[in-house]
Protein backbone atom coordinates (compact mmCIF):
# COMPACT_ATOMS: atom_id res chain seq x y z
CA UNK A 1 0.00 0.00 0.00
CA UNK A 2 0.86 3.50 -0.84
CA UNK A 3 0.11 6.59 0.50
CA UNK A 4 0.29 10.04 -1.20
CA UNK A 5 1.43 13.02 0.77
CA UNK A 6 0.63 16.49 -0.51
CA UNK A 7 4.09 17.76 0.18
CA UNK A 8 7.43 18.90 -1.93
CA UNK A 9 9.38 19.25 1.40
CA UNK A 10 12.26 16.12 1.32
CA UNK A 11 12.20 16.53 5.51
CA UNK A 12 8.63 15.83 5.47
CA UNK A 13 9.03 13.10 3.28
CA UNK A 14 11.74 11.37 5.03
CA UNK A 15 9.59 11.51 8.86
CA UNK A 16 6.28 10.47 7.05
CA UNK A 17 8.23 7.71 5.77
CA UNK A 18 9.91 6.36 8.28
CA UNK A 19 6.94 6.38 10.48
CA UNK A 20 4.93 4.60 7.58
CA UNK A 21 7.94 2.53 7.19
CA UNK A 22 6.70 0.14 10.37
CA UNK A 23 3.23 -0.49 9.01
CA UNK A 24 4.28 -1.54 5.73
CA UNK A 25 3.11 1.70 4.38
CA UNK A 26 5.03 3.15 1.33
CA UNK A 27 5.03 6.97 1.07
CA UNK A 28 4.90 9.20 -1.83
CA UNK A 29 4.75 12.75 -2.80
CA UNK A 30 3.99 15.81 -5.03
CA UNK A 31 7.80 15.20 -6.12
CA UNK A 32 6.96 11.20 -7.57
CA UNK A 33 3.76 14.12 -8.98
CA UNK A 34 5.80 16.94 -11.02
CA UNK A 35 2.50 17.09 -13.12
CA UNK A 36 0.27 18.37 -10.41
CA UNK A 37 0.69 22.52 -10.40
CA UNK A 38 2.16 24.29 -8.01
CA UNK A 39 -0.50 24.71 -4.65
CA UNK A 40 -0.96 28.24 -3.90
CA UNK A 41 -1.39 28.23 -0.12
CA UNK A 42 -3.25 31.39 0.61
CA UNK A 43 -5.29 29.96 3.93
CA UNK A 44 -5.05 31.82 7.33
CA UNK A 45 -4.05 28.67 9.46
CA UNK A 46 -2.63 25.61 9.79
CA UNK A 47 -5.41 23.80 8.90
CA UNK A 48 -6.79 25.40 5.99
CA UNK A 49 -3.51 25.10 3.74
CA UNK A 50 -3.41 21.55 5.14
CA UNK A 51 -7.04 21.24 3.23
CA UNK A 52 -6.07 23.11 0.47
CA UNK A 53 -2.84 21.00 -0.23
CA UNK A 54 -4.54 17.53 0.34
CA UNK A 55 -7.61 18.63 -1.57
CA UNK A 56 -6.02 19.94 -4.76
CA UNK A 57 -3.55 17.02 -5.02
CA UNK A 58 -6.45 14.02 -4.19
CA UNK A 59 -8.63 15.57 -6.56
CA UNK A 60 -5.63 15.49 -8.96
CA UNK A 61 -4.79 11.77 -8.15
CA UNK A 62 -8.26 10.42 -7.58
CA UNK A 63 -6.87 9.01 -4.25
CA UNK A 64 -7.10 9.84 -0.34
CA UNK A 65 -4.27 12.36 -0.14
CA UNK A 66 -2.38 13.20 3.51
CA UNK A 67 -1.31 16.81 3.82
CA UNK A 68 1.20 18.98 6.17
CA UNK A 69 0.92 22.42 7.00
CA UNK A 70 3.19 23.14 9.91
CA UNK A 71 5.22 25.65 11.15
CA UNK A 72 6.81 27.59 14.58
CA UNK A 73 5.29 30.27 16.40
CA UNK A 74 7.62 32.24 18.27
CA UNK A 75 6.99 34.25 21.45
CA UNK A 76 9.17 36.86 21.14
CA UNK A 77 8.08 37.83 17.71
CA UNK A 78 4.56 37.44 18.53
CA UNK A 79 3.55 33.99 17.01
CA UNK A 80 5.81 34.95 14.08
CA UNK A 81 6.90 32.97 11.55
CA UNK A 82 3.68 31.25 11.84
CA UNK A 83 1.93 30.17 8.33
CA UNK A 84 4.75 32.04 6.87
CA UNK A 85 7.64 29.60 8.34
CA UNK A 86 8.52 28.13 5.14
CA UNK A 87 9.12 31.36 3.04
CA UNK A 88 10.05 33.58 6.29
CA UNK A 89 12.97 34.75 4.37
CA UNK A 90 11.53 35.24 1.27
CA UNK A 91 10.13 32.91 -1.51
CA UNK A 92 11.87 29.78 -2.04
CA UNK A 93 14.21 30.40 0.74
CA UNK A 94 16.86 28.12 1.98
CA UNK A 95 16.36 26.46 5.99
CA UNK A 96 19.67 28.26 6.27
CA UNK A 97 18.55 31.59 5.27
CA UNK A 98 14.92 31.07 7.31
CA UNK A 99 17.14 30.55 10.26
CA UNK A 100 19.51 33.47 9.64
CA UNK A 101 16.33 35.78 9.69
CA UNK A 102 14.61 34.12 12.80
CA UNK A 103 17.79 34.99 14.57
CA UNK A 104 18.24 38.39 13.65
CA UNK A 105 14.25 39.61 14.22
CA UNK A 106 15.44 38.00 17.76
CA UNK A 107 18.39 40.01 18.01
CA UNK A 108 16.62 43.26 16.60
CA UNK A 109 14.06 42.89 19.59
CA UNK A 110 17.17 41.80 22.04
CA UNK A 111 14.96 38.84 22.89
CA UNK A 112 16.78 36.89 25.65
CA UNK A 113 15.74 34.93 28.87
CA UNK A 114 17.04 35.13 31.89
CA UNK A 115 18.19 31.64 32.21
CA UNK A 116 21.06 30.32 32.71
CA UNK A 117 23.17 29.51 29.45
CA UNK A 118 23.30 25.80 28.40
CA UNK A 119 26.55 24.29 29.14
CA UNK A 120 27.89 24.93 25.85
CA UNK A 121 27.91 28.32 26.20
CA UNK A 122 24.71 28.66 24.25
CA UNK A 123 21.77 31.62 25.58
CA UNK A 124 18.07 30.66 25.13
CA UNK A 125 16.31 33.75 23.22
CA UNK A 126 12.42 32.61 23.31
CA UNK A 127 10.20 29.94 24.02
CA UNK A 128 8.49 28.97 20.71
CA UNK A 129 6.34 25.94 19.60
CA UNK A 130 5.99 24.11 16.45
CA UNK A 131 3.02 23.53 15.27
CA UNK A 132 1.61 21.04 12.58
CA UNK A 133 -2.22 20.51 11.21
CA UNK A 134 -2.80 16.98 9.59
CA UNK A 135 -5.22 16.69 6.44
CA UNK A 136 -6.67 13.18 5.24
CA UNK A 137 -8.98 14.36 2.41
CA UNK A 138 -11.61 11.29 0.48
CA UNK A 139 -12.19 12.31 -2.98
CA UNK A 140 -14.29 10.24 -3.71
CA UNK A 141 -17.02 11.81 -0.61
CA UNK A 142 -15.03 15.10 -0.35
CA UNK A 143 -14.42 14.33 3.40
CA UNK A 144 -11.77 15.21 5.38
CA UNK A 145 -9.86 14.10 9.05
CA UNK A 146 -7.83 16.86 10.91
CA UNK A 147 -5.80 16.15 13.48
CA UNK A 148 -3.42 18.78 15.29
CA UNK A 149 0.36 18.58 17.28
CA UNK A 150 2.11 21.20 19.17
CA UNK A 151 5.33 20.79 21.26
CA UNK A 152 7.09 23.49 23.17
CA UNK A 153 10.64 24.57 22.91
CA UNK A 154 13.25 27.37 23.39
CA UNK A 155 14.88 29.19 20.46
CA UNK A 156 18.55 29.09 20.79
CA UNK A 157 21.15 31.97 19.77
CA UNK A 158 23.12 29.51 17.35
CA UNK A 159 22.24 26.31 15.47
CA UNK A 160 22.93 22.70 17.53
CA UNK A 161 22.61 19.05 15.13
CA UNK A 162 22.17 17.98 12.07
CA UNK A 163 19.03 16.30 11.49
CA UNK A 164 15.87 17.21 10.93
CA UNK A 165 15.00 20.24 9.00
CA UNK A 166 13.57 23.78 8.95
CA UNK A 167 14.23 25.48 12.30
CA UNK A 168 15.04 21.90 14.00
CA UNK A 169 18.45 23.02 15.14
CA UNK A 170 17.15 26.31 16.61
CA UNK A 171 14.72 24.42 18.60
CA UNK A 172 15.78 23.52 22.25
CA UNK A 173 13.66 20.38 23.74
CA UNK A 174 13.91 21.38 27.30
CA UNK A 175 12.01 17.92 28.45
CA UNK A 176 15.01 16.56 26.55
CA UNK A 177 18.13 18.81 26.97
CA UNK A 178 19.03 18.85 23.17
CA UNK A 179 17.86 20.59 19.71
CA UNK A 180 15.42 18.77 17.66
CA UNK A 181 18.22 18.47 14.89
CA UNK A 182 20.05 16.28 17.73
CA UNK A 183 17.48 13.75 17.78
CA UNK A 184 16.89 10.68 15.56
CA UNK A 185 13.65 10.25 13.30
CA UNK A 186 12.80 7.68 15.76
CA UNK A 187 13.18 10.04 18.73
CA UNK A 188 11.52 13.12 16.96
CA UNK A 189 8.91 11.24 15.97
CA UNK A 190 8.20 10.68 18.93
CA UNK A 191 7.83 14.06 20.93
CA UNK A 192 7.18 16.38 17.21
CA UNK A 193 4.51 18.20 16.66
CA UNK A 194 3.65 16.06 13.39
CA UNK A 195 4.45 13.12 15.13
CA UNK A 196 1.17 13.57 17.85
CA UNK A 197 -0.61 14.89 14.73
CA UNK A 198 -0.04 11.71 13.21
CA UNK A 199 -0.84 9.18 15.85
CA UNK A 200 -4.66 10.50 15.76
CA UNK A 201 -4.86 9.82 12.24
CA UNK A 202 -2.63 6.18 12.37
CA UNK A 203 -6.03 3.99 12.82
CA UNK A 204 -7.70 5.88 10.08
CA UNK A 205 -4.78 5.26 7.56
CA UNK A 206 -4.26 1.31 8.69
CA UNK A 207 -8.00 1.37 7.72
CA UNK A 208 -7.20 2.92 4.36
CA UNK A 209 -4.76 -0.55 3.60
CA UNK A 210 -7.23 -2.99 4.44
CA UNK A 211 -10.36 -1.39 2.50
P1 LIG B 1 4.89 21.71 1.52
O1 LIG B 1 3.89 22.87 1.55
O2 LIG B 1 5.22 21.28 0.14
O3 LIG B 1 4.45 20.58 2.42
P2 LIG B 1 6.58 23.57 2.97
O4 LIG B 1 7.95 23.49 3.50
O5 LIG B 1 6.23 24.78 2.14
O6 LIG B 1 6.29 22.24 2.14
P3 LIG B 1 4.77 24.43 5.04
O7 LIG B 1 4.11 25.48 4.24
O8 LIG B 1 3.92 23.56 5.93
O9 LIG B 1 5.55 23.39 4.14
O10 LIG B 1 5.91 25.14 5.91
C1 LIG B 1 6.48 24.44 6.94
C2 LIG B 1 7.75 25.15 7.37
O11 LIG B 1 7.76 25.21 8.82
C3 LIG B 1 8.97 24.36 6.97
O12 LIG B 1 9.46 24.78 5.72
C4 LIG B 1 9.93 24.65 8.11
O13 LIG B 1 10.55 25.88 7.89
C5 LIG B 1 8.99 24.78 9.30
N1 LIG B 1 8.79 23.46 9.95
C6 LIG B 1 7.67 22.68 9.93
N2 LIG B 1 7.87 21.53 10.58
C7 LIG B 1 9.14 21.57 11.02
C8 LIG B 1 9.95 20.66 11.72
O14 LIG B 1 9.51 19.46 12.08
N3 LIG B 1 11.19 21.02 12.00
C9 LIG B 1 11.67 22.22 11.62
N4 LIG B 1 11.00 23.12 10.92
C10 LIG B 1 9.73 22.80 10.62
Amino acid sequence: FTIVIATKNAGKVKEFAHAFAKLGIEVKSLLDYPSIPDIVEDGDTFIANAKIKAKTAGDALGVPVLADDSGLAVDALNGEPGVYSARYAGEGASDAQNNEKLLAQLADKGARLDEQPLANGTSLLSPAQFQCALALYFPDNGQFMIAEGMVEGVIMDRPHGDGGFGYDPLFYVPKLGCSMAELSKEEKGKISHRGEALKQLLPAVEKLVTD
